[in-house]
């Protein structure tokens, strides 16, 4: 009774790791019911995922923080807060204005794109 209650632990565990590898990589990007665009970045491993993402003025875009460590987001340039600084486990969400090149307030090297056409 033990051992099979054990193998139906880490059956689910198996599966909430599979749910969230899907969601992260196959639903970046969903229309939500009052017909907004809204795109996930995930932050993990010192990177955004996607790291370009194509947008249109108005579009939400919801970064969540997946690392350990905090971050934040910056316009590249001019180094302008775009996001307090987020703690793991945080997200920022962000209304598309005009397209923005930005990387991490904290660490420069990760770098990102909001790409409008
Ligand atoms: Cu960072």
């Amino acid at each position: 009774m033990f051992i099979h209650v054990k193998k139906y632990g880490s059956i689910v565990k198996v599966s909430a790791v599979c749910l969230t590898m899907l969601l992260t990589s196959l639903v970046a990007t969903f229309v939500d019911a009052g017909g907004q665009t809204q795109h996930l970045v995930t932050i993990t491993g010192f990177k955004f995922v996607p790291a370009v993402l194509n947008v249109e003025r108005g579009d939400t875009i919801v970064w969540v923080n997946h690392d350990i460590v905090p971050h934040s987001i910056v316009v590249r340039s001019s180094k302008e807060a775009v996001s307090p600084v987020m703690e793991s486990g945080d997200t920022f969400t962000y209304v598309v204005g005009s397209s923005l090149v930005y990387a991490c307030g904290l660490h420069p090297s990760m770098k990102g794109k909001l790409a409008i056409p």
